[in-house]
């Protein structure tokens, strides 16, 4: 389905007049708001593969209506998200799912939709039906070589999908660990990874990246071998330069201090970037910013000061992309939600009085520093990243618009009521 600009211009002209006094006022309080704008409309959330149909659990799966049933269906997915956003231009594949038939026809489609293609992820977290071997007790990790070798393969095949698409890093989760303790000799384990991911590392391109990503339970209970960033830092460090760790909101043990994490990471130059998501108890893939809304600003808050500390460009200097997917939502509908709460998370944390809070710090007036931030949380943005949206193109309000101009209905019309997309 392709949307005519037309109606996007039309919608926003119903707006225009409400919108343009909330965001006047909004301006007259921020400081350099030009350039807010502009990081703003820069600012791109890459969307994975596996989020644009409904998500299940290991009791169920309820499969919503027409969902992409192809590669081509997901890019237009994706596109017709980036329309009504222009924030989410970016799609992030994952092989074997996703593996295009011909390269030249999908690129040609993703520029067409003003679509690049973000890293590669690699699959060794269950079996394929032609795999030869079973990854049942690991893959990087496993006890035997050949099982090992098989999964180096299959991520250096990963890499070369990558490369016919344009693609500059191979992101690596692994499933790896144990459910049970002694079943596994966890020094044992770390070798035999890093020795695979070393080999992986070798068969990577010259500009390209590889970003480690860690996981603190889930599918192994007791030990996971990439299970916390210290873990994902020491490989990293391990690999060479072009080895990175990378951030999965939802993988964290309770409460830990993720924005803290972030900050370091940054300061060490290791911070590959992010998957973003949201949680209640662990891993829920839940809404990004449906729970902890604060901790999401805290953590962008810390990515602004860390990226400037070392003049990095926010928009391409770090990966960001979304990596949910639930049971309850129009996956689309969703997706609009999480670019949203991203996009006000950083336009927080962009006006986030710098200077104040350095000083607070440095006198250790506590008081004043809390003030900072959570004045700055509790101002109401949303016209900010609205007008961002205005200047670029898109819709002043995407979700509103999806549902009045029946976008889901459109594309159950076009795909049917009985489309399942391929996935988690
Ligand atoms: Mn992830």
């Amino acid at each position: 389905m392709v949307l005519e600009k037309n109606r996007i211009a039309e919608f926003n002209g119903l707006h225009a007049a409400a919108h343009q006094r909330k965001f006047e006022f909004l301006a007259s309080e921020i400081n350099n708001v030009e350039d807010v704008l502009q990081k703003l409309i820069d600012f791109q959330v890459a969307i994975p593969s596996w989020a644009l149909g409904t998500g299940g659990t290991r009791f169920g799966r309820f499969a919503g209506a027409g969902e992409p049933g192809s590669l081509e269906q997901k890019l237009e997915d994706v596109g017709l998200l980036h329309a009504l956003n222009q924030s989410s231009g970016a799609i992030s594949l994952h092989i074997p799912w996703d593996i295009p038939e011909n390269y030249a026809a999908i690129k040609a489609q993703a520029a067409q939709l003003g679509l690049q293609f973000d890293a590669v992820n690699s699959n060794t977290f269950q079996d394929q039906k032609d795999q030869e071997l079973s990854y049942k007790f690991g893959s990087l990790q496993h006890v035997n070589k050949a099982v090992r070798k098989q999964a180096i393969e299959h991520n250096i095949d990963v890499i070369k999908h990558g490369v016919e698409l344009g693609s500059k890093s191979l992101t690596v989760w692994l499933s790896d660990g144990s459910c049970f303790p002694g079943q596994l000799n966890f020094r044992k384990a770390f070798q035999n990874t890093l020795e695979s991911l070393q080999e992986i590392y070798a068969a990577l391109p010259e500009d390209w990246k590889v970003f480690v990503e860690y996981k603190a339970f889930e599918p192994n209970f007791y030990s996971m071998t990439v299970g916390d960033w210290g873990q994902s830092l020491l490989y990293a460090n391990k690999l060479g330069p072009k080895a990175y760790t990378l951030v999965d909101l939802g993988h964290h043990l309770p409460n830990a201090n993720i924005e803290q994490i972030v900050s370091l990471l940054l300061m060490e130059g290791k911070l590959a970037g992010f998957h973003f998501n949201d949680s209640k108890y662990g891993d829920d893939d839940l809404t990004v910013g449906s729970i902890k809304p604060y901790q999401l600003f805290l953590i962008f808050n810390e990515l602004v000061e860390g990226m400037d500390a070392r003049g990095m460009d926010h928009a391409t200097d770090l990966g960001w992309m979304i990596d949910a997917s639930h049971n309850v939502k129009d996956p689309l509908e969703d997706l609009l939600q999480s670019v949203e709460a991203i996009m006000l998370a950083y336009a927080q944390a962009l006006t986030v009085d710098r200077k104040q809070l350095n000083a607070a710090q440095e006198a250790n007036d506590v008081v004043a520093a809390q003030e900072i931030l959570q004045n700055t949380f509790r101002t109401d943005l949303r016209p900010l990243v609205a007008e961002a949206r205005l200047r670029s193109g898109a819709a002043l309000y995407p979700l509103q618009f999806f549902r009045e101009q029946k976008l889901r209905e459109a594309l159950i019309k076009e795909r049917g009521s009985k489309t399942v997309a391929t996935g988690l």
